[in-house]
């Protein structure tokens, strides 16, 4: 038997598919038993809980042959360490295997825990099934593309690079693997939303962003017959009445996606995904149309900057012109746009957080139901050249211990870096620019603040918002603690966070 273990990332509110673990196990061969051990569940006890199951396994012919976690940078990082350490403390002999986005990125750390004995890269359903042939020494790890180890004498090795597959030659989601009502919540979409993944990978070479160094400049989409089945499969049995697509890149190709929308038009679902400006702007009206019709009710896009200086130096490959006239064309198709920035310009960091702002006002004006999502600049290891030409490993940490640290969290997570470019009150000013618009304009995606603080907000940043006043709104501040339901937490899915240094009060 495998366990997989999913480790807290989100409050249990927020939790969704854990859709990482489930790929990987339906991929398993025939006959291999396994069974997801998920830490967002509310209460659960991740440690409790395998160790319960291997020693009901122990003695059995079934007995479990590994245990592998799925590891993003942030939250979830500090969530499974110390349950690897914990882990490897009480059953020394069981193999632990970590995969995600953390290890891809950072394999040396991993490689340096001695609670961790196995590192899986990139995609993973292959990898881990190979994997268990070296378990069983049927199989020289050396030859596992994707697979990472620690040698007899202690140095790394990292497997060839695994070039992966797209959705349609592997598995579809294991459901039955979970309790699918357990990930069904009210979002701002509906009132039962789910997730669901249609493509790998993304064509393009942002610097700043770390899917292409972990999938490398590429993208394969799956058949829109087979989305549409999974998504109607969610509907009919579990009463799922919205999705977020986590696509890095929903929409890319202008016939796909229209046969993607006609197939999603019979399920009578609203849905939220990703893309990017230009390809949007490759769309005919017909199509905007028909995607409404189908239920695309918002689209986040990765606008990034203000400055067109930027978005060339970003490699971005879209200017300000075009995200500007895709605010325009959603606001005719009545659809939200959703457009993050990255705020920290490592060379001009002043003159573009205000070039950024300007701009946000101009989207604003353009379209006034326009959502604003701010992240920090924290350079990430990359194939080609960092955005700034910073060198993203520099003074990063080797242990995970030093990873999971306040600093290294607010840093993974871009939302407190503390890059040497990133001025206190720089950021500050984008928090408080922040703070105004939102308060003069709340977001759809707001369920934390009570009706009353939002009409009192939004009355109270009318002149701060006309004078593009942003400095220190203290009583706004006010006015959104007074009014908070539950406690603040800025992501939109949520996830657990850990005061940073600069920001714990
Ligand atoms: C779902 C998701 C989340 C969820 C939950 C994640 C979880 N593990 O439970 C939530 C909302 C919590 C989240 C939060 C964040 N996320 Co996130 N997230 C995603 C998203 C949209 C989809 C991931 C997914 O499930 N894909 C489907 C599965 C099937 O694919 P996969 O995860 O890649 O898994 C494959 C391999 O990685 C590997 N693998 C993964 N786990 C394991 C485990 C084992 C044992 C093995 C063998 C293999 C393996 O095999 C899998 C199958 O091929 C991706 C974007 C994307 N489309 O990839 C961003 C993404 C991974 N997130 C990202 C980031 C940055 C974050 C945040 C740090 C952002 C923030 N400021 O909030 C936070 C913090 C994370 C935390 N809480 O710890 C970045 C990571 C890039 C980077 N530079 O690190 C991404 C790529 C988004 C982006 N474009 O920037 N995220
Ligand atoms: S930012 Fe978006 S478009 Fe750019 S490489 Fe990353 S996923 Fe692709």
């Amino acid at each position: 038997m495998i366990l997989f273990v999913n480790p807290r990332a989100t409050r249990p509110k927020n939790r969704r598919f854990p859709l990482s673990i489930m790929a990987v196990g339906a991929a398993l061969p025939e006959g291999t038993t396994w069974e997801i051990v998920d830490g967002n569940l509310p209460d659960a006890d991740p440690l409790g809980d395998v160790c319960a199951r291997v020693d009901r396994q122990a003695g059995t012919a079934d007995p479990v042959r590994a245990v592998a976690m799925t590891v993003m940078p942030g939250p979830q990082l500090v969530s499974a360490v110390p349950l690897a350490r914990a882990l490897k403390a009480r059953h020394p002999d069981l193999p632990i295997v970590w995969g995600g986005n953390f290890g891809s990125l950072y394999p040396t750390p991993v490689l340096n825990a001695p609670y961790v004995d196995w590192l899986v890269r990139g995609q993973g359903e292959e990898t881990f099934v190979e994997l268990l042939r070296v378990l069983d020494g049927t199989r020289d790890p050396r030859t596992v593309a994707g697979l990472s180890f620690r040698d007899a004498d202690g140095s790394h090795v990292l497997g060839a690079e695994r070039r992966w597959k797209g959705p349609d030659e592997l598995p579809a989601p294991p459901y039955h693997k979970i309790r699918v009502a357990d990930y069904l919540h009210p979002t701002f979409l509906g009132r039962r939303s789910g997730v669901y993944q249609a493509s790998i990978g993304c064509p393009y070479g942002c610097k700043f962003c770390g899917v292409i160094s972990v999938y490398g400049s590429r993208e394969r989409q799956q058949a829109p017959a087979r989305t549409a089945e999974h998504l109607a499969s969610l509907v009919r049995e579990h009463g799922m009445d919205s999705v977020h697509f986590y696509d890095n890149n929903f929409i890319v190709r202008e016939d796909h996606a229209r046969e993607l929308a006609e197939r999603l038009i019979p399920l009578g679902i609203r849905w939220w995904c990703e893309a990017r400006v230009d390809a949007l702007l490759r769309l005919s009206d017909d199509t905007w149309r028909l995607l409404k019709r189908s239920g695309l009710t918002m689209v986040f896009c990765g606008a990034e900057s203000g400055s067109d200086d930027v978005l060339r130096r970003m490699n971005k490959g879209t200017t300000t012109a075009q995200i500007v006239e895709v605010a325009a064309r959603a606001r005719a198709h009545g659809i939200v746009p959703e457009f993050s920035f990255v705020f920290g310009d490592p060379d001009e960091p002043a003159r573009e957080i205000e070039n950024t702002l300007t701009f946000v006002r101009t989207l604003k004006r353009v379209n006034p139901s326009m959502e604003l999502i701010t992240y920090f600049y924290t350079p990430t290891p990359q194939r080609r050249g960092t955005y700034g030409d910073v060198d993203a490993l520099a003074g990063t940490p080797d242990t995970l211990e030093e990873w999971t640290s306040p600093e290294w969290v607010a840093w993974m997570t871009h939302e407190d870096p503390l890059v040497p470019w990133l001025d206190r009150s720089l950021k500050a000013r984008v928090e408080d620019f922040e703070l105004v618009l939102k308060s003069r304009f709340p977001s759809v995606h707001d369920s934390r603040t009570a009706g009353w603080g939002k009409a009192l907000g939004s009355l109270l940043a009318r002149r701060r918002w006309a004078r593009a006043d942003y400095g220190d709104p203290a009583l706004l501040r006010r006015v959104r603690r007074w009014a908070q339901r539950t406690p603040d937490d800025r992501q939109a899915y949520g996830h657990l966070r850990v005061p940073s240094p600069a920001t714990a009060t």
